[in-house]
């Protein structure tokens, strides 16, 4: 099995090495923000190195692949240095901060076929999505006519609410449509095959100056931290907390999607409704060991995990047996399982089973045209 280093020590990092762990990948460091960063996540998580610096993980030949959860606008430039210097490479998303950016990955990882490049769209691992797609392939809910639904967060609610993701500089010029409206959008082309012809999005700032404490706050973290005196710069926000979009695919399918990360009480809930011919299939990642099941003529039913009950693509990414409730942090062990055997079989003509740089491209696409039909107030086209 391969051996992995992780770089970022923020809410995500420790994520990916508790998951390479328990997916059987052995993590030999992790690299911080600073040495001292590195020493100290090194040491809470049980690594044996702490990384000085990223050219230090590149040149560590005991390393195979490169983790990467470190702020978007680093990514380009830390996958191009991974690839170039041999190591497979698993990116958090978004890929990159463009589509050019993003273009320009995909190319490079075309020239480095023996090497595995993916982007974490984790959401894809919960068993009853592998268990969806195949539903919905198998043509058991019938031709799909629409898709609804949307990703709602309550984390950046309060004005003193902060993050690095606020600014554009840091994360891109969309956040709630870039931080989670991709996994929406990544989520409903796995299991739909739907690709995005024309949109027409609205985004909103709901809160138009926030306060910057003087001191970082990582991501998520501001929640607990307000019954702390902090001191604050008032910073006027240039990214949405809102966003709608409607979409028109190409087999006139028809879709609507919503993200906010500013609704009270939604603490990280993913929904869709997928409407076919046939059926509907409903889920939200809030309850995500159930898949709920709609038809018109005989009762509705509700699936739940059970390896005996779904699909071959549910069962063999589901750990435990039925009602053994399976979450977050399973998914991101399935997808480096997935990504990891993938790369131990060795075949690298083979199609890939995980989320990859076009994945990634595809949706900084999506965000491109998202922001011109907000700044132009109309529909657009979506070329990839
Ligand atoms: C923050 O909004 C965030 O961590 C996202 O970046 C993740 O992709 C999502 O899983 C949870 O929320």
């Amino acid at each position: 099995m391969a051996t992995a280093a992780v770089a970022g020590t923020g809410f995500i990092g420790p994520v990916h090495v508790e998951a390479l762990r328990r997916a059987g990948v052995s993590v030999r460091g992790i690299l911080g923000a600073s040495p001292e960063e590195s020493r100290r996540a090194a040491d809470a998580l049980g690594l044996a190195i702490a990384y000085g610096s990223y050219e230090d993980v590149l040149r560590d030949t005991a390393v195979d692949s490169v983790h990467l959860a470190t702020p978007n606008k680093l990514h380009l430039s830390m996958a191009t240095a991974a690839l170039e210097a041999g190591k497979h490479v698993v990116c958090e998303k978004p890929l990159a901060m463009t589509s050019a950016e993003t273009a320009q990955l995909v190319t490079l990882a075309q020239r480095h076929p023996q090497q595995a490049a993916a982007v974490n769209y984790n959401i894809r691992f919960y068993p009853l999505i592998h268990h969806a797609r195949d539903l919905v392939q198998s043509g058991e809910i019938g031709q799909v006519y629409s898709v609804r639904g949307g990703y709602i967060q309550d984390w950046l609610l309060y004005d003193t609410d902060w993050n690095w993701r606020l600014l554009p500089e840091e994360g891109g010029d969309l956040r709630a449509i870039g931080d989670i409206g991709t996994h929406w959008m990544d989520l409903i082309h796995f299991i739909t095959g739907l690709r995005a012809e024309q949109l027409v999005a609205d985004l909103g700032i709901l809160i138009p100056i926030r306060k910057m404490p003087r001191k970082a706050v990582a991501t998520f973290k501001g929640k607990e931290q307000h019954a702390e005196p902090v001191e604050y710069d008032p910073v006027k926000i240039r990214t949405e907390d809102w966003g709608s979009v409607l979409f028109r695919y190409a087999s006139g399918a028809r879709g609507a999607m919503s993200v906010s990360q500013a609704t009270a009480g939604r603490k990280n809930r993913l929904d869709f409704e997928i409407a076919g011919s046939k059926s509907t299939l409903a889920w939200n990642s809030e309850r995500p060991n159930e898949l709920w099941v709609g038809h018109r003529d005989r009762p509705n039913e509700i699936v739940m995990k059970d390896p005996s009950l779904m699909s071959e693509g549910g069962r063999a990414i589901a750990g435990q047996p039925g009602g053994h409730a399976e979450g977050f942090s399973d998914t991101f062990k399935q997808l480096f399982r997935t990504f990891y055997d993938y790369i131990a079989a060795g075949n690298f003509n083979a199609p890939r089973p995980y989320p990859t740089f076009e994945d990634g491209h595809q949706e900084a696409v999506l965000c491109e045209r998202i922001l011109a039909s907000q700044r132009e107030g109309r529909w657009v086209e979506v070329q990839s």
